[in-house]
């Protein structure tokens, strides 16, 4: 740890539920075992570079409020690397392991491709020495192509050949940089990669592109002996009007129309499902089907606004329905759970950081233990067990085989008349499910 940034912040550990320490876990107790492993390890924190070292806390109507007293402000290099100094304190003293990043967000921009590689050579160098003294790892890296002018229709969609050259060179920088850092994986959000209108769009050429972007991003990946995983981040709109790659279905549709899916998994965020339309368990379990389940990004909206607030992820019963959904497809291997949550911009203070995170970790950890004790207790899977169990018998894996037609099914209604219909018992399901808050 290079800088002291948070001098009145000692490294958080666990209080239990009654500590009245306000910056303690109450939930969160790293090294307590659960369901055969740790909190730590079950649940796999991150935390992102964009929001926490470089949101400013702006909204339309207001400038940032966000207090960074150890920022000067300067697009510089040195800036960039002080900001790592400070980002590995706050990483220590919250006990996360993981985090992620985009190009953009650790390294300015430079006058050229040329300039803008070596700036983020030179922070990379910084981060590794970081990384190697406080062993924090990389969950993910990912390229900022959204930001820039450059891109205002698009990136790997655009309509101008030589903005998608810009694309690729930064998708290469990233990817070896993530690389370098022994990234678990490397994420893909096109922010840009929709439209404003399709009266000025070629969707389908805009897709194909797209897609041949990914498959050389693949080709580099193997190329530079790059391991770690490579994740679509779906989200239906904002900023475009409409972004292709709009929930897990659709994702998981453009990549298998493209050849793709074998080397995709996705990364689900939670506010990104509610602007779809989905709860998150829906597009959880979309993924899962589909074995495309990778890694999340942990965040919540506000129901009765319907925007991308990013809000940190602070409701428990939301910690329990995602972590169910993890413990049933055997926990992460890749992925893990990152923090993609902004503060408040009435939470200006660099404390806010600490409260926000701790905040999320607690209700994600609390989520953890409501969702293993119910997957311990059965009931709810063996109700649904239940509920399919005629399609366990002769008739009914044989149909599920192929072996049935039309005709022998009618024969079968007709005879055996009106079914029997059992009750679906909703309301006791989410009793049962409440049992365990
Ligand atoms: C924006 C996305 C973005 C990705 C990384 O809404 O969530 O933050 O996670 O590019
Ligand atoms: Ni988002
Ligand atoms: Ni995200």
């Amino acid at each position: 740890m290079t800088t002291e940034a948070f001098p009145d912040v000692q490294k958080i550990t666990y209080q239990g539920i009654d500590g009245d320490r306000p910056l303690g876990f109450r939930r969160y107790d790293p090294e307590r075992m659960i369901a055969g492993k740790s909190m730590r390890d079950h649940l796999r924190f991150a935390s992102c570079y964009w929001h926490t070292m470089r949101n400013p806390l702006a909204d339309p109507f207001g400038l940032g409020t966000s207090q960074t007293p150890w920022d000067d402000g300067t697009p510089s290099v040195e800036n960039a690397c002080r900001r790592v100094g400070v980002f590995f304190e706050f990483l220590e003293k919250i006990d996360i392991d993981f985090f992620c990043f985009h190009d953009r967000d650790i390294a300015p921009e430079g006058d050229d491709v040329a300039e803008s590689e070596r700036n983020l050579e030179a922070v990379v160098d910084t981060i590794e020495s970081e990384m190697k003294s406080s062993g924090r790892r990389l969950l993910w890296g990912t390229a900022c192509l959204f930001t820039h002018q450059r891109y205002a229709s698009g990136a790997g969609t655009s309509p101008l050949v030589d903005v998608y050259c810009h694309a690729a060179a930064q998708t290469k920088a990233a990817l070896e940089a993530t690389h370098r850092l022994g990234g678990e994986g490397y994420v893909f959000w096109g922010g840009r990669e929709g439209y404003g209108s399709l009266i000025n769009t070629d969707m389908k050429r805009e897709r194909r592109n797209l897609a041949r972007l990914l498959h050389m991003a693949v080709d580099h990946k193997h190329r530079i002996g790059f391991k770690g995983q490579f994740y679509i981040e779906p989200k239906p709109k904002e900023p475009t009007t409409h972004q292709y790659d709009a929930d897990a279905a659709t994702c998981l549709n453009f990549l298998r129309e493209f050849d793709l899916l074998e080397h995709f998994k996705l990364n689900i965020e939670t506010n990104h499902a509610w602007l779809a339309g989905h709860t998150m368990e829906h597009e959880l379990e979309t993924a899962m089907d589909a074995g495309a389940l990778g890694s999340i990004d942990a965040n919540m909206g506000v129901w009765t606004n319907g925007w991308d607030t990013d809000n940190f992820p602070t409701d428990p019963i939301l910690g329990a329905q995602i972590m169910r959904c993890v413990l049933k497809m055997g926990g992460f291997t890749t992925g893990g759970m990152n923090f993609d949550a902004k503060r408040r911009r009435e939470s200006f203070q660099p404390l806010d950081l600490f409260h926000s995170h701790v905040a999320g970790m607690d209700a994600m950890a609390h989520g953890l233990e409501i969702a293993a004790k119910i997957e311990a207790d059965g009931g709810i899977d063996r109700f649904i067990e239940a509920r399919y169990a005629s399609w366990d018998g002769d008739l009914g894996r044989r149909i599920a085989e192929g072996g049935s037609s039309l005709g022998e099914l009618r024969d079968l209604a007709a005879a055996a008349g009106e079914p029997d219909l059992p009750s679906g018992r909703q309301e006791m399901l989410e009793g049962m499910f409440n049992r365990f808050l």
